[in-house]
């Protein structure tokens, strides 16, 4: 045991088997009516609830718990204009060129193109930032761990807290980001991760029909 850190009582919420199964039943259940939406509401949405949604990625674990993120909340009609010019700049480049004839026929199904009006229309873009290093005072380099696991594994718990809190969400790549970091002016040990839209779908907003791998597909059980 690490005798150097005080340690305290875990705080742990223990179920008898039948109510262990059902939670885990109806949390998967709501995570499956999760879909990613390109059709943004301009609803507003509470920054309250941003915040919350936010420091629930932040429970994230990460390499010697370093946390290596930064959530970046943009809700400003200004720079949100900035970042969807910037975006559709590059996105143009990619759909017109940079992408494959390959990667361009598996997106057909989402009817994605570089046209981001959903960068102006949600309310919020969070903006994931990963930290590979954190700055020492004598300008040393003090490096992270794990960074891209730590980061994903934040993410993901941000989609499904903004999931269970009512909220849409886009996983949107522009590529490449750094025009987030100049816009943004993140500090030099801060790289964008992913961009995330986030607020309500649009009344009439429609999503594939995709079907998800069968528990038979995904799960390899030794028992
Ligand atoms: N970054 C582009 C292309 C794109 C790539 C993948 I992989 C997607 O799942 C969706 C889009 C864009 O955002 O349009």
């Amino acid at each position: 045991m690490n005798d150097n850190i005080a340690q305290v009582p875990l705080d742990f919420h223990r179920y008898d088997e039948a109510t262990m199964l059902a939670r885990a039943t109806e949390f998967r259940m709501e995570l499956a009516r999760r879909r990613t939406v390109r059709h943004f509401s301009d609803t507003p949405v509470p920054f309250a609830v941003m915040e919350q949604v936010v420091r629930a990625a932040g429970t994230a674990p990460s390499g010697a718990h370093k946390q290596p993120w930064t959530f970046c909340v943009v809700g400003n009609a200004g720079l949100k204009k900035q970042i969807r010019d910037a975006a559709e700049a590059e996105e143009k480049l990619n759909y017109h060129g940079r992408m494959s004839a390959e990667w361009i026929e598996d997106l057909k199904p989402f009817n994605t193109g570089p046209d981001k009006p959903f960068l102006e229309t949600a309310p919020w873009l969070v903006v994931v930032f990963r930290r590979p290093y954190e700055p020492e005072p004598d300008g040393r380099k003090h490096p992270n761990y794990y960074v891209n696991e730590s980061v994903g594994i934040a993410t993901g718990m941000l989609l499904a807290a903004a999931h269970h809190a009512g909220l849409a969400t886009l996983t949107h790549t522009p590529s490449p980001m750094d025009f987030l970091s100049k816009l943004l002016g993140s500090p030099a040990n801060e790289r964008p991760f992913l961009l995330i839209p986030m607020g309500l779908p649009a009344v009439n907003a429609t999503v594939p029909t995709l079907d998800r791998k069968a528990v038979q597909q995904l799960l390899v059980s030794y028992i």
